[in-house]
């Protein structure tokens, strides 16, 4: 791991931007460990969504982005859509009594690429989710565009998950703190179900077996500007100490390309664990077609590609049918 680092007192590190270069983060992504990258933020754009007196200025990002309709969660498990103007006016006149409304998946980037409200980090690495959703098959907003803004009050949180598909996230705090607790991937199992969904909403309701050492969690205060590393497979919960603005990102590399197949092979025996002989039946028949299926494609594209380098295309469709 980098040595420039140095360690909260939860042990994890802080290192500064300026010196994380992509190799050290690359050992971070290997390890599968968290990582804060402090002072991320000095040359973004979106510095201009905070006012004179380092607050959220959601009336900016009403002028800027107002008709923008976005997706707000009450603090219990209701949502409303609403657009970002209508939102600006519910911050501006909340009063202490009434819900938390926490903007969240604004998917800021993708509808405004020409404002560019802030640059990824180059020592991030690659980012085959967000490329794929950007490819000219999948057109701008393709179902998937995995990058977001999200707007919420001190107080607002975010209750325990793993992100989509097991992938890495990094989120940055453009103004405001948040507290993060996470429970190590190693770990993850003692907070879900065998089919990855966690066993309570917040770590604090997770039941622990008679006997059974407390779960691990590694308790962290991202401060303003501080870019959070959450490996794959770390269930974590956020609350925001402060009226907040943050940017975060799910991504895939190299090294997390197994996690999505980890989560999804789980999430399949679970389901198929409480399926009836007859469906199970019916499930391994899918199984096979698809997979002859699967091999026939391979065989083709192969065909198509010529020799595709020298291969003998006749002993490999013999050795696939
Ligand atoms: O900031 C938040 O409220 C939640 C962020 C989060 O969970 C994530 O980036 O995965």
């Amino acid at each position: 791991m980098a040595d420039v680092a140095t360690r909260s007192s939860n042990g994890i590190p802080r290192v500064a931007f300026v010196t994380m270069t992509r190799a050290a983060f690359r050992e971070y992504q290997r390890e599968n460990q968290p990582v804060i990258i402090t002072g991320v933020t000095e040359r973004w754009r979106a510095a201009e969504w905070v006012d004179s007196l380092g607050r959220p200025d959601v009336e900016s990002l009403r002028r800027l982005f107002g008709g923008d309709e976005v997706t707000v969660h009450d603090g219990g498990h209701g949502t409303r859509e609403m657009t970002v103007a209508g939102y600006a006016s519910w911050w501006a006149s909340r009063g202490g009594e009434e819900a938390l409304l926490y903007l969240k998946d604004w998917h800021l980037a993708a509808l405004h690429p020409q404002y560019e409200a802030y640059e990824v980090p180059l020592c991030l690495g690659e980012d085959w989710l967000n490329e794929h959703w950007q490819s000219p098959e999948q057109g701008q907003l393709g179902g998937g565009d995995h990058r977001f803004v999200y707007v919420g009050p001190r107080g607002s949180a975010t209750a325990l998950h793993a992100d989509v598909l097991f992938s890495y996230s990094w989120s940055v705090n453009v103004v405001g703190r948040k507290r993060w607790r996470l429970v190590p991937a190693s770990e993850r199992r003692r907070v879900t179900d065998a089919g990855t969904q966690p066993l309570a909403r917040w770590l604090r309701e997770v039941p622990v077996a008679a006997g059974a050492p407390a779960v691990p969690i590694v308790e962290v205060v991202q401060e303003e500007g501080e870019l959070l590393f959450v490996p794959s497979g770390w269930y974590h919960e956020v609350e925001n100490l402060d009226d907040c603005i943050s940017i975060n990102h799910n991504w895939l590399g190299a090294h997390a390309a197994h996690w999505p197949l980890v989560r999804l092979r789980e999430t399949l025996d679970d389901v198929r664990s409480g399926l009836d002989d007859e469906d199970a039946h019916d499930l391994e028949l899918l199984d096979d077609l698809l997979e002859r299926r699967a091999q026939r494609a391979l065989v083709r594209q192969i065909e198509e590609l010529g020799t595709a380098g020298g291969e003998d295309v006749p002993a490999l469709k013999r050795r696939r049918s």
